[in-house]
């Protein structure tokens, strides 16, 4: 796939490292986005033999941040093919009588708004250009819900609902969008939701063997892949071990 950008967001861990480690293998131009710029710059250097990088630090939740980020990107990156809209995470798993109105105004505003403001930001040039493939990444949360998982349910089923408005107001533009939804992926996602708590965060994937980030990364390169006329709209992804949001096989 050489000649083809993509930006992707939450390029700092997990996922979205993964999937930027997977890109270049193949050949894509990435733009890196995230907050941690320290972690943009290593990933840049180790990437940059194999192909052209670009690093962008912002916040999502800072609408003005993104348009402003996103216009700096140079000519030589800015026809975007692909976006990996990934950044997110989920903040806490009380239930909804002892949530934390932060933990929920994070998950709306990062992973619902946030996700609009960075594909508000791209699209157009997509439509002006009649191509472009979007990857949402939304979750099992986002498909059912579990006891805790209330607000971040909630932030995934709207990028499930997202993914099908994109795709529907998109499709005769020639753009592709498709939703990849893991189930448990062993990230630092943990470690957020659980705000540093190792222990708690350790034990989510403790008695079964949870996905790893490099596997969803191989499925979103499969998915922007396919040739012109497919796209791969929405794709599940679990561990063996998984059957469901609370059904693990653990030993
Ligand atoms: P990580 O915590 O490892 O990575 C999250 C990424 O999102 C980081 O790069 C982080 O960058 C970025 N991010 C978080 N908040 C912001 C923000 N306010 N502004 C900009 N970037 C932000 O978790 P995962 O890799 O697991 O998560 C990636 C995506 O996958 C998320 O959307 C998550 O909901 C989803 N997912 C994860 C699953 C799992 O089990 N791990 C399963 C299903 C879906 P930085 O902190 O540097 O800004
Ligand atoms: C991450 C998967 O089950 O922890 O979206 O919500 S889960």
């Amino acid at each position: 796939m050489k000649n083809k950008i993509a930006l992707i967001t939450g390029a700092t861990s997990g996922i979205g490292k993964a999937t930027a480690v997977e890109f270049a293998k193949h050949g894509i131009d990435l733009i890196l986005c995230g907050r941690r710029n320290d972690r943009l710059e290593q990933l840049k250097a180790q990437l940059s033999d194999q192909v052209n990088v670009h690093t962008l630090s912002f916040d999502v939740r800072n609408k003005e941040a993104v348009f402003n980020a996103i216009a700096t990107i140079p000519d030589e990156f800015k026809p975007i093919d692909i976006l990996i809209n990934n950044a997110g995470n989920a903040h806490g798993l009380a239930p909804i009588n002892e949530g934390s109105i932060d933990d929920w105004e994070a998950m709306m505003d990062i992973n619902v708004k946030g996700l609009l403001y960075v594909s508000q930001a791209i699209i157009p040039e997509m439509v002006k250009r009649k191509s472009g493939h979007i990857i949402n990444i939304g979750s099992t949360a986002g498909k059912e819900v579990y006891p805790g998982g209330n607000v971040y349910c909630a932030s995934k089923h709207a990028v499930d609902a997202i993914n099908q408005g994109m795709r529907i107001d998109l499709h005769a533009h020639g753009i592709r969008v498709g939703a990849v939804n893991p189930g448990l992926v062993e990230t630092e996602f943990s470690k957020v939701r659980f705000k540093g708590d190792t222990e708690k965060a350790d034990a989510v994937y403790h008695g079964f063997t949870p996905l790893k980030p490099e596997d969803i990364a191989e499925i979103i390169y499969f998915s922007v892949s396919r040739p012109p006329h497919v796209n791969i709209a929405d794709l599940i992804v679990m561990p063996t071990d998984q059957a469901s949001s609370t059904i693990v096989n653990r030993n």
